[in-house]
């Protein structure tokens, strides 16, 4: 699993060599004027990665978890930023391919897959984040159909998606309540808030999705059943998580690279800055950080592909070491520029503040915690 194999190799090239040539040259540049690259994602697309880990038969790539993250890493050597919505619209093509019925398959996943077609994960509300259980947007049968009511907060990707996959209440309270839709960006009552100002992330849109009296068929219940929506959440949040922690670590790695390059050239005292024995412990420890980040991750993978039992606790274990230690390594990567590391030009500071944010969503850090706690203080 260490050591990569042929093939393996010639997938991280390919994402490597794209992540060279069309995203590192326009990071800076899509994060100043706030530009989300459709024409760049749908390239991607066309290498296989807009279904990296969803089936053939519907145009998906069909590769493996430790195949995903390792794209990942190398994509957000790039640009985080991009990295992360691929990330996400993946976790949306799986959780269509792992639970959607035949027709559902066959009728939404060649345009995810062929990124024609963007995909958003609807699971945050105003009032509810962490407690994703507890929320409270209803889907109502209505006749051959659900009507939905609700709002979805910090929705990545939304306004420019066009297939939104909502978790909405048609049951009681609690996670068994909650059922998950695939709903069209066309659809009726379907509106979007205003582009959210962030820190980071700023070469993707992030908005509200309002729905008000929105109708979709029955045919559009993913799954065909109600009741399994948290669950379906859930588990797609658990390969979410890996590849969120994939895109820090490509970002730190860079900033790493980076950093090396840089104290090689600047000079200051009659000597190269990399020689400060100071610095090149710093150098050291980042090094290592970077290292068993990757090692975390790839076992975690690894046990999600083969759905090992512990899954849930790997995948928590890694997003929690990874986004913390990524967001570590490309803080310290910024000190070492001196100023210059503060100055947008260099990229640095894009990749301090795109990390940022992978502590926060896709569950907090803290929640990576509870949910650790539970199985080691659970029976
Ligand atoms: P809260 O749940 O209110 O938490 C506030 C604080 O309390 C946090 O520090 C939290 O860790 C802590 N806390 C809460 N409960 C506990 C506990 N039991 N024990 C210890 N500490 C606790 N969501 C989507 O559904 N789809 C998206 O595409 C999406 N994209 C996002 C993009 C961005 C840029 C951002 C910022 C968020 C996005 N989110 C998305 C939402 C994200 O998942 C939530 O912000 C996150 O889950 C936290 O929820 P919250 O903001 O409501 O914080
Ligand atoms: N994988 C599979 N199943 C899971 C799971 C996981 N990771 N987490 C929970 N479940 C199951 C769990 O096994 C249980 O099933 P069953 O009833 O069959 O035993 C069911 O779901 C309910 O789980 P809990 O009893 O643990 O529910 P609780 O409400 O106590 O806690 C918690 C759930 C806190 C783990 C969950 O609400 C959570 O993960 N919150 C964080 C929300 C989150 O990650 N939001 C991210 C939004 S997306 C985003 O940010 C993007 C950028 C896209």
């Amino acid at each position: 699993m260490f050591v990569l194999t042929d093939d393996e190799r010639a997938i991280v090239d390919t994402a490597r060599d794209f992540a060279d040539e069309f995203l590192a040259p326009n990071a800076v540049e899509w994060d100043r004027t706030e530009h989300f690259p459709v024409d760049v994602l749908r390239r991607a697309a066309g290498l296989g990665m807009g279904g990296i880990y969803v089936a053939e038969d519907v145009g998906g790539s069909g590769l493996s978890r430790l195949d995903a993250v390792r794209v990942f890493e190398q994509l957000s050597t790039g640009c985080p930023t991009i990295a992360a919505y691929v990330s996400i619209h993946n976790m949306v093509a799986w959780m269509v391919d792992r639970y959607g019925t035949a027709e559902q398959r066959k009728l939404w996943l060649p345009g995810l897959c062929s990124m024609e077609h963007l995909g958003s994960y609807c699971l945050t509300e105003p009032g509810v984040g962490s407690d994703a259980a507890a929320l409270s947007t209803k889907a109502v049968r209505d006749g051959d159909g659900y009507v939905l009511d609700g709002v979805k907060q910090f929705i990545s990707g939304a306004g420019t998606s066009d297939v939104y996959l909502v978790m909405a209440r048609t049951g009681g309270p609690g996670p068994k309540g909650i059922s998950a839709f695939l709903v069209p960006k066309d659809a009726p009552g379907l509106s979007f808030g205003a582009d959210e100002h962030k820190m980071g992330w700023h070469a993707q849109p992030t908005r509200q999705v309002i729905m008000d009296g929105v109708r979709v068929p029955a045919e559009n219940l993913l799954g065909g059943v109600e009741g399994a929506g948290f669950s379906i959440a859930m588990n797609g949040l658990n390969g979410g998580r890996i590849n969120i922690a994939a895109c820090s670590l490509g970002g730190a790695q860079s900033a790493f690279d980076r950093t090396v390059e840089y104290l090689g050239q600047r000079r200051a005292f009659g000597a190269a800055l990399i020689d400060s024995p100071v610095l090149q412990a710093d150098l050291a420890d980042m090094a290592t950080a970077l290292e068993a980040s990757r090692t975390l991750l790839w076992r975690a993978a690894a046990a999600l592909e083969a759905d090992a039992p512990d899954k849930v606790r790997l995948c928590a274990m890694a997003k929690r070491f990874v986004t913390d230690a990524g967001f570590e390594v490309a803080d310290k990567a910024l000190q070492l520029h001196g100023g210059y590391g503060y100055l947008t030009e260099y990229g640095i500071e894009k990749i301090v503040r795109d990390l940022r944010v992978h502590q926060i969503l896709e569950g907090t850090n803290e929640i990576m915690r509870v949910i650790i706690a539970r199985t080691v203080t659970e029976p």
